[in-house]
C-alpha cells in the first residue's frame, strides 16, 4: 500500500519539514516539504532511509555482561531491559537521594519530555550537550538582550548584507537558511565571512577575510570602532532602548582597525572597505552571533561584540534584520498544552545555580557534572542516562568522564546507534528511527509561527521503541503516573490540541499548522518590555556580569601561538555528516568515509608532509595519539590543524566507522576544565596537538 506522510526530519538537529513516500512499509521517497522547503533535502536528509536498514545498528535492547566498553552484550526483552532500568533507579533513589541521577539529551524542542521525567524522578539534574554547542552565545544574548540564543531570528531573505564568523552555514546546514541566503544573493545583498580557513560559506561569499585563530574579537572591535567613528549607528534606536553606549565608545577607542588589522592577519583597508559597505547597507545588516561559534577563551565576549554591532545597525524587529520569534499568543491564539513537571528544588549536581550564580539554570552545564561526581561534592552521582546525547564524542576528553562515570551503577543510552558512551553503558535501549516514531506536537515560533509534528511513515524495521513510548513505560514503573498519563499517543496529541480548537485534521493539508497568514512584527516604537534586562533595557554593560565580578566589555588578549612542531587543533561539521552520528551511515560513509588533517603547505614543507601522506597528531600530554592522512593546503591558519568532527569511532559492530579518521575530542585532554568563566562553553579550540610525520606505512594501513 502506498502512503505520504508528512513529518521531521531527523538527520540532523535542524528538524527541516519532510515529506516521505513509503510502500508496503517501505520508504520509496523523502523531500522537503514541498509547502515550506520547494522539496529540498541535504545529502543527510536523503540518507534516512539508508539508516532505518542499516542492520549495524542495535536492533533490540541490549544488556552489558563483560566489562563497561568490552563489547559483550546479551539481548533482552523490552519487559526485561526496562525492568532492569526502573529496578536500578529505584535502588539508587532509595540509597542515595533521587538527586544522584543525571538524565542528558541533545535539547531542542522534545526535551520537555525528558526533563519532566527526571524532575518527576526526584532530581533536579536534567543537563543538555550546549556546553559545546550554543551557551556562550546563549549566555552572551541573556547578557545583553535578557533573551536567550532563540530570543532572535534573522530575515537573511530581506537582509543587504549578511556577516558570519565562523558559521559555516553551507557547510552546517540550515536548509531554509540557506535558501534565504541564496535569495539574499541574488538580489544582489553582500555576504561576509570570516574564518581561519576556507570554506564553502567563505567560497559563495561576497568577502572574506581569513583571521588568525582566535582573534574574532579583535576583528570585531576594530569594526565597532569604526562604525562608532563614521557615525554608521541608528542613534534614535539607542536612545530609545540602549544602555551603556558611552562607556563602549570609551572603550573601544584604543581598538582601532589599524591596530584590528595586526592582531587578525587582515588588511585594514580591508575593514575600512567593509564597514563602508555596512555603513551603506544598514539597517539591513545582520551579524550572526554564532551557534556552536569557534570556541576560544573569549568567544563569549566576541558573541557580544555582534549582538552589540546588531544593536548599533538598529536592525531589530524590521524586515532583513533581526525579529523576536513569535507564538501563539502573538497571533490572537492559544498555546498546545506540553508534558510539564516542576523543578525539584534541590542543589544541582553540577554547582550551576549555587556555585556558578550567573549561568542560567536551565540545562545547567552538562562537563560541570564530571569533577563534582569524582569528589562527590554535592552528593553522588549513581545514574547517567544519556537520551540522544553522546557524552563521549560530543564532549572533550571522554578518558577522564569515563573516570566519573565509573562512580556510577547504571548507565543508559537511548539511542539509534551505538554511541560512544553507549557501547561504555550497562544497558542500550533503541529508539525507533525518526521514520519509524511518531512525537508529541511542538509549536514553532517565528515571524510566522506554527504547530508541528513527527510522525511515522513506516513502522519499525526492527524491535525498538519511540522515546516518548520508553519514557512512558519507565515511568509506569517507577509510578510517576501524574506526569505520564498517556497510553496512546493519540491521546497525548489530543490533550496538547484541546485549548487550541484544531485537531489533527488540520495537519493533513501541509504537515503543519500555520497560526498566521502573514508575518507578524511588533511595532518597532513599542518594544519596551521585550528585553528581559533588569533594566528591560537592552545593556552594553550588564547589571549581572557586574555583579558577579566579570566586566562587559574585556580588553583583548592576544591568543597564544603553538609552540615549536605543535599546531592549534580547530574542528569543524561537513554538509555531508551530522556531528559524530553519521559516519557509520551505509550511504554517508560512502560519499565521506574519512576525515583527513588540513595542514598549510609552508608548514607540511617544514615537516616533510605531502597531502596523503600519514600525520601523528597526539595530545599535548602526549597520553593520546592518533594517525590521519594529511591534506596539504594554502586554505587553512599556518598556525592550525583542521579536522572534521566526528570520526575516530572505535565501536567494532559499526565496521564503516570503526577507527577511521581522527577523532578531535580525544585529542582534548584536560579540556573539560578548559572552559568560559563568563559563557559557560567548554573552551574546545584552546587545544594543541603535537604534530609530525608518521613512520606508519601508508599502504600497509590500508591494506589492513
Ligand atoms: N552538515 C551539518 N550541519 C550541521 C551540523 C552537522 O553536524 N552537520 N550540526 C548543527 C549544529 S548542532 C550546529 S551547532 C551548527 C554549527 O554551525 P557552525 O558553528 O557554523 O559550525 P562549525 O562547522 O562547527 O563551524 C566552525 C568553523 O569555525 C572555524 N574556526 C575555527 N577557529 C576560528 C576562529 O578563530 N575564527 C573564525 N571566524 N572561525 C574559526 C572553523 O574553521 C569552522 O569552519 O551546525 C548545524 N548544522
Ligand atoms: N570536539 C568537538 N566536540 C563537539 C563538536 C565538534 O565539532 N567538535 N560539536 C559540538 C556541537 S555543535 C554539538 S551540538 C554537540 C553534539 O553532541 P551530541 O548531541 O552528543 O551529538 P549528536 O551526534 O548530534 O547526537 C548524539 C547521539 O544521538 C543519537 N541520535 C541521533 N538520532 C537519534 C534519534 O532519533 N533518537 C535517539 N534516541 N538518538 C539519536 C546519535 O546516534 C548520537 O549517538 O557536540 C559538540 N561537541
Ligand atoms: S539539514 Fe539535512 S539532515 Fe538536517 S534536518 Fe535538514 S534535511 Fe535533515
Ligand atoms: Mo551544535
Amino acid at each position: 500500500m502506498k502512503k505520504s506522510v508528512y513529518s521531521i526530519c531527523g538527520m540532523c538537529t535542524v528538524r527541516c519539514p519532510i515529506r516521505v513516500e513509503s510502500e508496503d512499509n517501505k520508504i520509496t521517497w523523502i523531500e522537503g516539504n514541498p509547502h515550506l522547503l520547494g522539496g529540498a533535502l541535504c545529502a543527510k536528509g536523503t540518507a534516512g532511509q539508508a539508516l532505518l536498514e542499516d542492520h549495524e545498528r542495535p536492533q533490540q535492547p541490549l544488556i552489558r555482561v563483560g566489562a563497561r566498553g568490552a563489547g559483550r552484550w546479551r539481548e533482552a526483552s523490552w519487559e526485561e531491559a526496562l525492568d532492569y532500568v526502573a529496578d536500578k533507579l529505584k535502588d539508587i533513589k532509595k540509597n542515595y537521594g533521587p538527586e544522584s541521577a543525571v538524565l542528558s539529551s541533545r535539547g531542542g524542542p522534545w526535551q520537555q519530555m525528558y526533563k519532566a521525567f527526571i524532575h518527576a524522578f526526584g532530581s533536579p539534574n536534567y543537563t543538555n550537550h550546549d556546553c559545546t554547542c550554543g551557551r556562550n552565545t546563549h549566555h552572551a544574548s541573556l547578557s545583553i538582550n535578557g533573551v536567550g540564543r532563540k530570543g532572535f531570528a534573522y530575515d537573511v531573505k530581506n537582509a543587504k548584507h549578511l556577516v558570519l564568523f565562523g558559521r559555516d552555514m553551507f557547510s552546517a546546514l540550515r536548509i531554509a537558511e540557506n535558501h534565504q541566503t541564496l535569495d539574499m544573493l541574488d538580489k544582489g545583498g553582500r555576504l561576509t565571512y570570516v574564518d581561519v580557513r576556507q570554506t564553502m560559506t567563505g567560497a559563495k561569499a561576497t568577502r572574506f577575510f581569513q583571521v588568525r585563530p582566535g582573534t574574532d574579537y579583535a576583528l570585531a572591535l576594530g569594526v565597532i570602532h569604526q562604525v562608532i567613528k563614521q557615525g554608521y549607528y541608528d542613534k534614535d534606536f539607542l536612545a530609545r532602548y540602549v544602555t551603556g553606549f558611552e562607556e563602549l565608545c570609551t572603550f573601544v577607542e584604543e581598538y582601532t582597525p589599524a591596530w584590528a588589522a595586526k592582531e587578525c592577519g587582515v588588511k585594514e583597508k580591508d575593514i575600512l572597505a567593509f564597514v563602508e559597505e555596512i555603513g551603506a547597507d544598514r539597517p539591513n545588516v545582520i551579524f550572526h552571533p554564532g551557534w556552536n561559534l569557534a570556541r576560544y577563551s573569549d568567544s563569549f565576549y566576541a558573541s557580544r561584540a555582534m549582538h552589540i554591532l546588531n544593536v548599533l545597525m538598529g536592525n531589530i524587529e524590521l524586515k532583513g534584520g533581526l525579529f523576536i520569534p513569535k507564538g501563539a499568543g502573538d497571533c490572537g491564539k492559544k498555546g498546545i498544552r506540553s508534558i510539564d513537571c516542576p523543578k525539584p528544588d534541590i542543589k544541582r549536581g553540577d554547582g550551576v545555580g549555587w556555585q556558578y550564580t550567573h549561568f542560567e539554570k536551565g540545562p545547567g552545564l552538562a562537563h560541570l557534572f564530571f569533577n563534582h561526581m569524582l569528589s562527590e561534592d554535592p552528593y553522588p552521582i549513581k545514574a547517567w542516562i544519556a537520551m540522544r546525547h553522546d557524552p563521549f564524542s560530543g564532549m572533550p576528553d571522554p578518558e577522564k568522564q569515563k573516570l566519573a562515570m565509573d562512580k556510577c551503577d547504571l548507565l543508559v543510552s537511548i539511542d539509534t546507534n551505538y554511541s560512544e558512551f553507549g557501547w561504555y553503558s550497562d544497558v542500550i535501549l533503541p529508539e525507533s528511527t525518526y521514520l519509524e516514531r511518531d512525537n508529541f506536537i511542538v509549536q514553532q515560533k517565528g515571524l510566522k509561527p506554527r504547530l508541528t509534528l513527527r510522525r511515522k511513515a513506516v513502522e519499525p524495521k526492527y524491535n525498538t521503541k519511540s522515546s516518548w513510548e520508553i519514557f512512558t513505560e519507565l515511568a509506569n514503573r517507577l509510578g510517576l503516573h501524574d506526569t505520564f498519563p498517556f497510553k496512546t499517543i493519540e491521546e497525548l496529541w489530543a490533550w496538547q490540541l484541546e485549548p487550541t480548537g484544531y485537531t489533527m485534521a488540520d495537519f493533513d493539508a501541509k504537515g503543519f499548522i500555520e497560526l498566521s497568514d502573514s508575518p507578524v512584527f511588533y511595532d518597532r516604537d513599542k518594544l519596551d518590555g521585550q528585553f528581559k534586562t533588569p533594566s528591560g533595557k537592552i545593556e552594553i554593560i550588564s547589571e549581572l556580569l557586574t555583579k558577579t565580578g566579570l566586566p562587559s566589555l574585556k580588553p583583548f588578549v592576544s591568543p597564544e601561538a603553538p609552540e615549536k612542531d605543535m599546531l592549534r587543533l580547530i574542528y569543524g561539521k561537513v554538509a555531508v555528516h551530522t556531528q559524530g552520528h553519521t559516519t557509520n551511515n551505509p550511504m554517508l560513509s560512502e560519499l565521506m568515509p574519512t576525515n583527513t588533517a588540513w595542514i598549510h603547505t609552508k608548514k607540511a614543507k617544514k615537516l616533510g608532509i605531502q597531502s596523503g601522506d600519514l600525520l601523528e597528531l597526539s595530545s599535548a600530554d602526549k597520553s593520546y595519539c592518533a594517525t590521519v592522512a594529511a591534506h596539504v593546503t594554502d586554505h587553512v591558519h599556518p598556525e592550525a590543524v583542521f579536522t572534521v568532527h566526528g570520526f575516530g569511532k572505535e565501536i567494532p559492530r559499526q565496521t564503516r566507522s570503526f577507527m577511521a579518521g581522527v577523532s578531535d575530542q580525544k585529542l582534548m585532554i584536560g579540556a573539560l576544565d578548559n572552559w568560559d568563566q563568563a559563557g559557560g562553553g567548554v573552551n574546545l579550540c584552546e587545544i594543541f596537538v603535537h604534530v609530525k610525520k608518521s613512520i606508519r606505512n601508508t599502504k600497509r594501513r590500508v591494506e589492513l
